[in-house]
């Protein structure tokens, strides 16, 4: 299985996050990458393939928005890193604005993910780290690992959040649709619902994104992922959630995986993307599953009997110490 990464990912470091009415110390650490580093061994670095590829996911206000924001936050003379204090829930609509904090808010949907001097930097190279991946797969139909970070899921088109700035699968699976293949599925095995994955596609039969996660009735991001979101337009019932209670252990997990599945499989997949987040652990300190490091082995193959060309695409899990553990034994069942 090839490895792809970037060290320029290690860049972003977005130090506090605004949670409970607190500042606290941000999930998402370099150390994160550090400890999946260690574990899965040498990696290669992707070429460089520009911006051609984000733009068929991000419009370029966006891109724009996240290569400036932080020399602007500081150019603003705010201290710390760049985050947003107001947001325009009603009529959401392009405008040409000025000002960082009304930037920030167009183009952000929560307080946990600032932009920091590295953001772009590592954000940009996570999405060749993606791009490089999905190459490799298609060139050699078999499987690969994008080590991303920061992670891509919660992102949407123009919009950041769930500490997400590029959308990384998003990338990658519209990278495959460019190379000629016509159907991509994208399963997303993170804790948290891939809300922006999901808005990404909503409308598209030829991308069909099935996602197991917490029930958004107790869970961030508590407004998507709810059973009842199918899709709309050409892209009705090509979008499948299945949330799960607190608590699901893998007796729990896998049946919902398997529905998945049986999906995936009806749906004649070119490629497979898996955003695969380890905080489904029942040690991860922000989420509450109760999968053990050896049930990712058993759910690997389980994803791998699809026999899709397979691009693994590295999302949350914040369990540092049994994070290299984790992701080890999931792609042990590729
Ligand atoms: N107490 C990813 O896993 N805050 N993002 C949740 C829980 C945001 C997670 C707070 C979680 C975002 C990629
Ligand atoms: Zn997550």
């Amino acid at each position: 299985m090839r490895l792809f990464f970037d060290p320029r990912q290690l860049e972003h470091d977005p130090g506090q996050e605004l949670h409970n009415g607190a500042w606290t110390a941000h999930s998402e650490l370099p150390g994160r990458t550090r400890a999946i580093l260690e574990a899965i061994g040498s990696t290669e670095t992707p070429q460089d393939r520009g911006e051609g590829p984000l733009l068929r996911v991000h419009p370029p206000s966006y891109l724009a928005f996240l290569k400036t924001a932080h020399a602007d936050w500081q150019a603003a003379g705010r201290p710390g890193n760049a985050i947003g204090y107001t947001w325009p829930v009603a009529r959401r609509r392009p405008l040409n604005l000025s000002r960082i904090d009304a930037k920030l808010g167009q183009y952000s949907y929560d307080a946990a993910t600032p932009i920091a001097s590295g953001t772009w930097s590592a954000a940009y190279w996570g999405a060749q780290t993606a791009l490089a991946a999905v190459d490799a797969s298609l060139a050699a139909e078999n499987s690969t690992f994008a080590l991303c970070r920061p992670p891509g899921h919660h992102c949407g088109a123009d919009y950041l959040g769930g500490y997400c700035y590029l959308n990384n699968a998003a990338i990658a699976a519209e990278a495959a649709i460019a190379a000629g293949k016509r159907r991509v599925a994208i399963l997303d095995v993170d804790y948290h619902h891939g809300n922006g994955t999901q808005d990404i596609f909503y409308d598209r039969g030829d991308i069909l994104f099935v996602s197991i996660h917490a029930d958004p009735a107790t869970d961030y991001p508590f407004y998507w992922g709810h059973g009842d979101e199918t899709g709309e337009g050409a892209g009705e019932g090509f979008t499948l959630n299945l949330p799960l209670p607190q608590g699901t252990g893998l007796s729990a997990y896998r049946p919902a995986l398997a529905t998945a599945l049986d999906r995936i499989a009806a749906f004649g997949a070119d490629l497979l993307i898996v955003s695969y987040g380890a905080d489904t652990f029942v040690g991860d300190p922000i989420s509450h599953f109760a999968l053990e490091t050896a049930d990712y082995a058993l759910i690997a193959r389980d994803i791998a009997s699809l026999r899709l060309p397979t691009v693994v695409v590295m999302e949350g899990g914040y369990a540092v110490d049994a994070l290299g553990a984790n992701v080890a034994a999931f792609l042990s069942g590729f």
